[in-house]
């Protein structure tokens, strides 16, 4: 098996947690942002995360990766529901939350990044998503005064870290886990105590040593 991914990819964090739930020793490669060939030619276009299977077949969709994963190397891990607060909230705050990590993602130190011609494709590509990324980023204040009431909220919806992990989790700590690269933005109690959990938990590491 092995793994197709971007690192900045809050899509690819959900099959990283996964594997670094059940301690899969499964090889991780990251392909360059501008790189339309090799997803292309695997799942017929460019899109991670990408699962490359024992058979030689490949899978693309992060929930169909981590379903695929979990059913494959039991004990199962997905034991809890869906919430459907999380995921409505996950629905609601993602916008925002896009729009602050995706200008920060395109400056970052991220392997899918490492060529000067990588870079121009994903900031293109993230120009054509959501307009002039300078404007997005001038535009932090307002958005993180956005957040902070949904932010507030989440207080009241984390499940305690020691409650089983389910499919919630791959909603909502992928977009907590984008959000390590908004220099000075800090969650409730609550929200911190679940987000190192479930990092400790993946063994992930976040972006906040790259902070801005
Ligand atoms: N529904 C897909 C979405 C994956 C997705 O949007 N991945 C983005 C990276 S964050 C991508 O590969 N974009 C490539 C492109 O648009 O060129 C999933 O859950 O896996």
């Amino acid at each position: 098996m092995k793994l197709y991914i971007y690192e900045h990819c809050p899509f690819c964090t959900r099959v990283l947690m996964l594997r670094g739930l059940k301690q899969l020793d499964i090889p991780v490669q990251v392909i360059p942002e501008n790189d339309v060939e090799t997803p292309t030619r695997l799942v017929g276009r460019k899109v991670v995360p990408i699962l490359q299977k024992d058979d030689g077949s490949f899978m693309p969709e992060s929930m169909d990766i981590v379903r695929h994963l979990d059913a494959t190397f039991p004990p199962p891990v997905l034991v809890a529901t869906l919430d459907p607060a999380i995921d409505a909230w996950c629905k609601r705050a993602s916008d925002t939350i896009y729009r602050l990590c995706v200008p920060r993602f395109t400056r970052g130190n991220f392997a899918e990044l490492a060529t000067p011609d990588a870079r121009e494709a994903y900031v293109a590509r993230e120009t054509r998503a959501f307009g002039d990324l300078d404007s997005l980023t001038a535009r932090t204040p307002a958005l993180l005064d956005e957040l902070a009431p949904l932010l507030t909220e989440l207080e009241g919806l984390v499940r305690s870290p020691g409650s089983s992990v389910g499919e919630s989790d791959f909603q909502l700590y992928p977009l907590l886990r984008s959000l390590s690269i908004v220099n000075g933005l800090r969650f409730g109690p609550k929200v911190t105590a679940y987000y190192d959990a479930v990092g400790a938990a993946c063994g992930l590491e976040d972006f906040s040593a790259q902070a801005m």
